[in-house]
């Protein structure tokens, strides 16, 4: 341990008292029906951190006939553009102003560092004002093509009631891809974030209200997939479900939705390639690479969990890797300093670990990392940086989603060797080249199978650009203007018109 960068402990405290996170059902902040509540402990100090009321089915019902009736009355539905956008401006503004608030309560509960939180809230701000931009330009078509009898009308209208069900890895961002699209298109919605991180949906709701929002068209009910979640995936009432989470619960939800055939949208997840070639800017692969497997400790769909790295450098790349990641300050996530932060549960702490015994037992060679970390002055649960070599692709470290900060490496001879390991995968979320041949990135660009490339750079997003997977990584799109399509249906209108009407 004495040869990683660990972070013990910063001066920035817990607070005595927690968050105390209500329902809001209709404008108004509730307890449960039952009055029960369920607690969240902090990753990384072993504290209570947030109090929540566990919701039940009197609570999902309340909030979705809310949401039926802010939608069926046109509360939101009969605002302009000009009016929605101003909302979601004034939205943005309120995240800014809170942005430090924000990021606390979201490091406490995930574990993640404090820095990296202050990103996500920014970034989701800005998400909001490109929603607004939607709002305003929001439009359908009309066919004047049809001949002289006819003139044909494309209304985009939006879907209706929806629910948005969240997870704990980016709980601020994730609620921020969906709902400012939802309320873009004019729909109205229910919020379940994950049971682990509730708080700052929470205080989205509280901005929501401050910027004016009109009671009922966002209803936020908090509590755990039974029955909170898998209740707002089977009333009739709701007319489309967006989730992202596990794709074993994802999965669960296409079944459970089937019943009242809802739009069903799903971001799920990864294990996502990067090929690095001899031509390669070999520093700033390597610089990438330690960046895109231990971002967020690795809790994270885009994690650049596996590298497939070219047989003549992979010696030298690995070397490398190893170097750099003995670098990043692992430790306490509310020191500015900390890069990676404390692992969700001891449980997921576990699961990892099992992961890489598995590999090692089966002739995978762990050059760095491998085990449980002990931080001093912290009672959390921490996984070292682990880098595992010698990894071969039926291995269960190379096919599924580990979810902590192991990388996985890989080696190949050519391209179609390259792509060939690339697409040998349930997922297809992201996928990354590096060369400095833009024949070589253009060819595996359109070879490889994923809802995103990136060449020569690794996880920027940008809120112009759709997001999302093929295969079991998902179906739908978030982001971009396809993120508000999700949320719109096309109603065709045709019109007979001029002197031959009879
Ligand atoms: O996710 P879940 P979990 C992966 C990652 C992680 C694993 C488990 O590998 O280790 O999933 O994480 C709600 N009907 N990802 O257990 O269970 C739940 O309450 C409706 C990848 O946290 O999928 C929470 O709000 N909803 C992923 C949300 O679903 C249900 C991000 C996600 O929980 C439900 C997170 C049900 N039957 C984890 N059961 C990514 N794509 O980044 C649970 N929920």
């Amino acid at each position: 341990m004495s040869d990683l960068n660990v972070v013990s402990i910063s001066n920035a405290r817990i607070p005595a008292d927690p968050f105390v996170a209500r329902h809001l059902i209709d404008g108004d902040w509730r307890s449960s029906t039952d009055g029960a509540t369920f607690e969240r402990v902090s990753p990384s100090h072993d504290a209570v951190v947030t109090v929540a009321c566990r919701g039940n089915l009197l609570d999902v019902d309340a909030a979705i006939s809310a949401a039926r009736r802010a939608f069926d009355e046109g509360r939101w539905t009969a605002t302009t553009g000009k009016d929605r956008a101003t909302l979601l401006l004034k939205v943005a503004d309120l995240i800014d102003r809170d942005r430090e608030r924000i990021a606390f309560h979201e490091t406490i509960e995930s574990g993640k560092p404090i820095s990296q939180a202050m990103a996500e809230i920014e970034g989701a701000a800005d998400i909001w004002r490109y929603a607004a931009s939607l709002a305003r330009t929001l439009h359908g078509e009309s066919h004047n093509s049809l001949g002289n009898d006819f003139l044909g009308l494309v209304l985009k209208e939006p879907v209706g009631v929806v629910s948005i069900i969240t997870p704990w890895n980016f709980p601020f961002l994730i609620v921020s891809q969906k709902l400012p699209f939802a309320l873009a298109a004019g729909c109205t919605a229910v919020i379940k974030p994950s049971e682990m991180t509730p708080a700052t949906t929470v205080i989205l709701g509280e901005l929501l209200l401050e910027a004016g929002i009109p009671a009922g068209v966002a209803n936020i009910v908090l509590g755990f997939g039974d029955p909170v979640g898998a209740a707002l995936t089977t009333d009739k009432r709701v007319d489309m479900v967006t989730f992202t989470g596990s794709t074993a619960v994802g999965k669960a939800i296409v079944e459970t939705a089937a019943g009242t055939l809802k739009k069903v949208s799903l971001e799920l997840g990864g294990k996502n390639p990067q090929v690095i070639f001899p031509d390669a800017e070999l520093d700033a692969a390597a610089d990438a690479v330690v960046f895109g497997v231990y971002f967020n400790a690795g809790e994270c769909c885009n994690s650049g969990s596996r590298i497939i790295v070219h047989e003549d450098i992979a010696e030298e790349f690995v070397a490398r890797t190893v170097a750099l990641s003995r670098l990043v300050p692992f430790g306490d996530p509310l020191d500015p300093s900390t890069k990676v932060g404390a692992i969700i549960t001891p449980e997921h702490n576990n699961k990892i670990d099992t992961y890489v015994q598995e590999a090692r037992a089966t002739g995978a060679s762990v050059p760095l990392g491998g085990k449980v970390l002990e931080v001093p002055g912290l009672r959390g649960r921490f996984y070292e940086p682990t880098v595992v070599t010698n990894v071969t692709g039926d291995m269960p470290i190379a096919r599924e989603e580990v979810f902590g900060p192991v990388l996985s490496v890989l080696t190949f001879k050519t391209l179609d060797e390259a792509i060939a390991l690339v697409n040998d995968a349930d997922y297809g979320l992201s996928a990354g080249v590096w060369s400095e041949n833009v024949h070589t990135c253009l060819e595996f660009a359109r070879r490889a199978l994923a809802g995103t490339i990136w060449t020569n750079t690794w996880m920027d997003g940008f809120a112009e650009l759709p997001f999302g997977g093929v295969k079991q990584s998902g179906q739908g799109r978030e982001l971009g203007k396809y993120g508000l399509d999700e949320f719109l249906e096309a109603k065709t209108v045709t019109m007979r018109i001029g002197k031959n009407r009879e």
